[in-house]
């Protein structure tokens, strides 16, 4: 099967890593194409990035319906675009966001959120409420670091996440931690070591339920709200879109 992983903002580096997350969890003979979008932001951390980026994610769609996609994987912590890629697909699309929460209510009652900034903070609190898994998670905590430092600064802000899910395993009576940012894709496994808890990742979370979707035969449902979107046209630099 092939599982097309499209990280929401542009960041080449980013999107590298977010492959190699995807292959790692992969089942032997799963295709994993890792793209993102030609335009929008470097890094995905306001209400503005991520309706900006949003349009990016629709393109990659369009993209992998072109190319011929089994499912897609959203990796961006907010899930931008989500319900409008599910709309231009029949294909499974899962956010990494959402994969996560479910993932890490399957093995802990309770879990807390490690994200970058503190304002990125309420992206994944208004996602919780909204996929019903605010009960679960005790806290979302900001190790304070900007998405790019992931990239440019490994080693500190390595540092400033397991600090920060020290206090969550300390503080919080958790039994996981999720990561809140697709950037953290390479840190689970040394971080699960170092703190003793499980730490679960979007992508290589995604990746997992996405290939179980595929081999139940389940698709994205077309009753309803997710059917593809009326055709109209579209005016100026949308104009593309018309149908
Ligand atoms: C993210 C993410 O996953 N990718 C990105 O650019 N920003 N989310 C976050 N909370 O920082």
């Amino acid at each position: 099967m092939r599982i097309r992983i499209i990280n929401a903002n542009t960041s080449a580096a980013m999107t590298d890593k977010m492959g190699v997350a995807a292959l790692n969890a992969a089942r032997p003979g799963t295709e994993i194409i890792a793209v993102n979008p030609a335009s929008g932001p470097i890094t995905i951390e306001s209400h503005f990035d991520e309706t900006i980026a949003a349009v990016g994610v629709c393109e990659e769609i369009r993209a992998g319906e072109a190319a011929g996609t089994d499912a897609y994987v959203i990796a961006c912590f907010g899930d931008p675009g989500l319900y409008a890629a599910r709309e231009l697909t029949n294909a499974p699309v899962i956010g990494i966001a959402e994969a996560a929460f479910h993932v890490a209510s399957l093995i802990a009652t309770r879990f807390s959120v490690v994200t970058t900034l503190s304002r990125t903070s309420i992206m994944a609190e208004r996602l919780l409420h909204e996929y019903g898994m605010g009960n679960r998670c005790r806290k979302v905590r900001a190790a304070e670091i900007p998405v790019l430092a992931l990239e440019h600064e490994a080693d500190a802000s390595y540092r400033l996440i397991e600090a920060e899910c020290i206090r969550a395993r300390d503080e919080d009576q958790i039994g996981a931690i999720v990561l809140g940012c697709g950037g953290m894709a390479d840190l689970a496994t040394r971080l699960s070591a170092s703190i003793g808890l499980p730490v679960v990742e979007g992508v290589a979370a995604a990746v997992a339920l996405a290939e179980s979707l595929v081999t139940l035969k389940l698709q994205t449902s077309k009753f309803g709200d997710l059917a593809a979107p009326p055709a109209k046209p579209f005016t100026g630099e949308f104009a593309r879109y018309s149908r």
